[in-house]
């Protein structure tokens, strides 16, 4: 044999992590492409050793499924975008230039979870990709696998199996060692070791352990190495009493994270990851459940090195497909899940559904749908056996809507050991002490089971305040209510066992609207990461230090007042406070004695009125203002002094005959369909007709932004805006002026 390639690892990157998407998801046009892109790569090798080393193709993330060609052949197909995947190409490879083409497609495949959710599916290889060139005997991807079944505050005991490619049988050994964080080290022994008084891993103090896997030769040389971090801990969940880690209770209380941001769609760096998990811990949080779908390795070491416990999920959202291929797709997705990540130390929970009943595909009630229903809770249990096949220690978690009847009925809420809730009280419908009944009913009907709250959230837009909060008007003044409350119940509700804010961060979700559309604004922070005072109030009740809670505090104290216009910028039919970040205008509600007739446009539905309406509006950035109307007004008269003014009109028709757009994400807040048999009017200024006719929808289409400027001379303080509707009610959004001389 001649010798071996000069050892050991070389890893050559290929392509640059991306999305096509990145743009397309967040434009007016609704939709982003969802379909195939082809991905071409050279990569040059001096020489090749194919009867020595083992060239490997490695993914670690494609959405959703890849092709995958070197040199014009085929060497594999991966689906499901949240995973990676490798292929050995050793006998592809060529000495001289060498190429790889992945087609990778993100169009809707109803066999590869998800089918839908309030995320945006961004389609590319936006995680890296790399050859990795290893002697032909090394280790499996992912194939070493620690567990620390016993440990005590006396002794931990470590297995740590290697699994091995070893196509030749070549003659190997394995040494394991594992060191301490002050350098004390010891020997494997047949892949186990037993240390005494262990230092413990916890949130407080994530200790890690550094196990050293490596394959030795005959004559002594290393062919491949692996360096693994290992946290000793022991943990339970009591359905009365809560969770304990290292025997001590512990409260679970923390956040989902999202991995997009503006601009980079789902194609985040190293340093994105990392400044997010930092964000989360130094917010005072414990916990990270990774949703919907597991996250880019760089997130989970930071879990383990910072110390966040997790959950980590597949991504069956919503409803599945009843085909073996939909099964087989989850099953695979779940094994590399597990495969992944289990020897995180972070990681206590596996999840593999979310509201899964949220999007029945036949008539509630009907002998079709308890038939689905059924096929759910097998591939429920199916999943749920996989786990604990793989996995004797983590506990396993369904996140349920908040339907907890039918999820009952289902028997789906009998299959995983944690019942992870999402509870939007006071946000999709009722009031926020919606929270605690809700709590208390899952107990009293789940009264064996550990309750998680998987999600809980309001959406919030930092330009928008409100002196009288409510309900659905993304105020941030009315999501620090909901987030006050909300954690003062997680804290006194003693069988909880945790709590996750539905989000980190505001997240891309293509067919949202809402006052920044596309995007859910349930962030702690915003898509570029700016914390959001919601961010402040949960660091200023939970970060273990003094100085920061108290810094957290006076920054959430002293975050500006509601704001006050120097500028006459008012939007009309609204009681929130809209400030333009570009311009810095603050655009506010009009002052009740300024107009005669009319009255706010009102949306209604079903479970309530909402402030706004929630369709994105096309051309502006400023969709709050136009979200809001006055109707059927005859007059408004706005005091001013004398000289020549500019006045801008602002208009967007709010209503549309047939169906008012609805989304599924809004669990029934869609508007109801209303009758609208159009509108058209005329405008005049200080007496003089300067629009007429104006019919939105004609010229103009529903939620489309219109202004028109005019130029007018004031000669007795008032500047006059008089409309008279020539079919159906006048309408205008918001008025500014501006003195010019
Ligand atoms: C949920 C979903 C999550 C949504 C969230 C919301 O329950 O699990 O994917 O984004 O609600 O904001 O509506």
């Amino acid at each position: 044999m001649k010798s071996l390639i000069a050892i050991v690892l070389f890893i050559l990157p290929l392509f640059t992590p991306s999305t096509w998407n990145a743009q397309d998801a967040m434009d007016d046009s609704p939709g982003y492409y969802r379909g195939d892109s082809v991905y071409t790569a050279t990569f040059h090798l001096d020489a090749i050793h194919p009867e020595e080393a083992a060239y490997t193709l490695c993914f670690d993330g494609v959405n959703q499924e890849a092709w995958v060609y070197v040199n014009n052949d085929s060497v594999g197909y991966h689906a499901g975008g949240y995973t990676r995947f490798s292929f050995d190409i050793t006998d592809k490879v060529k000495q001289g230039d060498n190429t790889v083409s992945v087609r990778v497609c993100n169009a809707y495949n109803k066999d590869i979870p998800p089918l839908s959710a309030d995320f945006t599916f961004f389609g590319g290889i936006y995680r890296k990709s790399y050859l990795k060139i290893t002697p032909d005997t090394h280790i499996a991807q992912d194939g070493v696998c620690v567990t620390t079944p016993l440990v005590t505050d006396r002794k931990a005991t470590l297995y740590a199996d290697v699994q091995m490619v070893n196509p030749y049988h070549r003659a190997y050994r394995i040494h394991q060692v594992l060191t301490a964080p002050d350098g004390k080290q010891w020997k494997l022994k047949n892949g186990k070791v037993t240390v005494s008084h262990p230092q413990l891993w916890s949130p407080d103090s994530p200790v890690l352990y550094t196990l050293i896997t490596q394959v030795v030769d005959t004559k002594g040389r290393v062919l491949d190495e692996e360096q693994t971090k290992v946290g000793f801990r022991y943990y339970r969940f009591d359905p009365n009493t809560g969770f304990y880690l290292n025997g001590k209770p512990l409260k679970l209380i923390g956040t989902n994270r999202h991995q997009d941001e503006m601009e980079y769609g789902n194609a985040l760096q190293d340093w994105q990851h990392e400044r997010d998990i930092r964000m989360i811990k130094e917010m005072g949080a414990n916990f990270l459940r990774v949703s919907h779908y597991p996250q880019d390795k760089r997130v989970m070491d930071l879990c383990d090195s910072l110390g966040l416990l997790c959950s980590v999920e597949i991504p069956i959202v919503n409803a599945i497909t009843e085909s073996e291929a939909f099964t087989a797709n989850s099953m695979q997705m779940l094994d590399e899940m597990i495969r992944q990540n289990r020897n995180h130390p972070s990681v206590i929970i596996w999840a593999y559904m979310n509201e899964v009943l949220l999007r029945l595909p036949f008539e509630k009630g009907s002998p079709r749908d308890s038939i689905y229903q059924q096929h759910v809770a097998e591939l429920a249990q199916m999943l749920d056996d996989r786990c604990h096949e793989w996995d004797k220690e983590r506990y396993t978690m369904i996140a349920f809507h908040d339907n907890m009847k039918m999820n009952i009925a289902s028997g789906l809420t009998q299959i995983p050991q944690i019942v992870g809730l999402n509870i939007y009280h006071g946000w999709y419908s009722g009031t926020v002490n919606g929270f605690e009944k809700a709590l208390e009913k899952a107990h009293a009907s789940l009264p064996d089971k550990v309750l998680l709250v998987s999600e809980y959230g309001a959406d919030c837009d930092i330009r928008l305040r409100s002196a009288q909060p409510e309900r659905f008007d993304y105020t941030l003044d009315y999501a620090l209510l909901f987030h006050r409350h909300y954690l003062d119940v997680i804290r006194q509700t003693s069988y909880l066992v945790g709590a996750a804010v539905w989000n980190f961060n505001d997240f891309s979700s293509e067919t949202r609207g809402g006052a920044s559309p596309h995007f859910n604004l349930k962030g702690l922070v915003t898509t570029h990461r700016l914390p959001k005072p919601t961010y402040w109030f949960y660091q200023s009740e939970l970060a273990p230090d003094a100085g920061v809670r108290h810094k957290a505090k006076e920054q959430l104290e002293s975050y500006e007042p509601i704001p006050a216009s120097d500028a006459m910028a008012y939007m009309l039919g609204s009681k929130r406070v809209f400030t333009d970040t570009v311009t810095r205008t603050v655009w506010q509600p009009i002052p009740e004695s300024y107009v005669t007739g009319g009255y706010p446009y009102v949306v209604k539905t079903k479970r309530g009125r909402i402030p706004a309406t929630e369709p994105g509006i096309s051309g502006t950035e400023l969709d709050p203002i136009y979200q809001t109307a006055l109707i059927d007004a005859q007059r408004i008269d706005i005091p001013v002094e004398n000289g020549i003014w500019q006045v801008t009109l602002c208009w967007a028709e709010l209503q549309k005959a047939g169906d008012p757009q609805t989304s599924v994400y809004n669990l029934g807040n869609d508007a109801l369909q209303e009758d609208f048999t159009g509108r058209a009017m005329n405008v005049w200024l200080q007496d003089s007709l300067v629009v007429s006719g104006l019919n939105l929808t004609e010229q103009y289409g529903a939620y489309q932004a219109h202004n028109e400027d005019f130029t007018v001379q004031v000669i007795d303080g008032f500047v006059h805006i008089r409309m008279e509707a020539l079919v159906g009610k006048t309408l205008l959004n918001a008025i500014y002026i501006e003195k010019i001389n």
